[in-house]
């Protein structure tokens, strides 16, 4: 009984150092980051319940999230403690709404194709009706002040992507799971006339096996890439995320395994 209690308090002070030592560690690490991505930013708070947001030709659009590493659509969070449906079926007009995903003075860091990131804050969050579909639109403290006009916003503390360029124009290289194998990532569309049927094609070589995506449609096409290839979720792996534009607009965030791509969110409106 004595060596059982003794075992048992040796376990415990164990236990006790190793969280100890995780937790300093983890907050050291969280620590560099923050200072990096807030150097120049003050009253800032970083919102580990992630907003993924899309900037296209300055335009915002909250396309979902993720949590503790799980991806969510809009639909998943509360807004003025009520779900999305709710207020989507009491009110069609343009309002402010109290969004869990993002809040006032949240920092968000906006990615480009070419590694470039962008600093803004968010002022409010509102919910406007687009094609009968909701939105959720941030508007911003400060200006994006960007290059380009297509770019992916994320509010985290993990490292998104590796801060060097990795595209080169329909192609990038880049290792997407980490394990020292550089994968490669092309996407190509064309406009068929003679069938009448437009193709999108995403191919992958990923740790030296082919996976291809591939889309036919008789809606005419008038754009298809990938805007860029970050980690979304916070898992150590990078997430591509996908861009159709026909009739409608559609993101897809993907990701890819052994066993082909996985539709993480999907989310899309528009002229059907
Ligand atoms: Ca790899
Ligand atoms: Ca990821």
């Amino acid at each position: 009984m004595k060596y059982l209690f003794v075992f048992f308090a040796f376990m415990l002070i164990l236990l006790t150092s190793c969280t100890k030592t995780l937790e300093q560690a983890v907050s050291s690490d969280n620590s560099q980051k923050n200072g990096n991505d807030t150097a120049n930013v003050s009253n800032t708070s970083i919102n580990q319940n992630s907003p993924i947001i899309i900037y296209v030709e300055n335009d915002f659009t909250i396309i979902g999230g993720s949590r503790n590493g799980s991806f969510n659509s809009i639909y998943d969070y509360y807004y003025n403690n009520k779900e999305l449906e709710d207020l989507y079926n009491i009110n069609s007009n343009r309002t402010e709404v109290d969004c869990e995903l993002l809040k006032q003075n949240d920092l968000i860091v906006f990615y480009d194709i070419n590694a470039e990131s962008y600093n803004v804050i968010c002022d409010n969050v509102e919910l406007v009706f687009v094609h009968s579909t909701p939105h959720l639109i941030p508007n911003m403290k400060n200006e994006l002040e960007i290059s380009v006009n297509k770019a992916i916003g994320i509010s985290c503390d993990w490292e998104v992507f590796p801060r060097k360029p990795v595209f080169n124009g329909n192609t990038a290289v880049v290792d997407i799971d980490g394990n020292g194998v550089m994968d490669e990532i092309r996407w190509e569309f064309s406009q068929c006339d003679e069938s009448g049927v437009d193709e999108t094609k995403l191919i992958i070589n990923y740790n030296g096996k082919e996976y291809v995506r591939q889309a036919t449609t008789p809606l005419y096409i008038r754009e298809y890439s990938v805007l860029n290839i970050m980690d979304l979720n916070g898992n150590g792996k990078l997430e591509i995320v996908e861009y159709t534009y026909d009739y409608g607009v559609k993101y897809t965030i993907l990701g890819i395994s052994e066993e082909g791509f996985i539709e993480y969110i999907s989310y899309g409106y528009g002229d059907y």
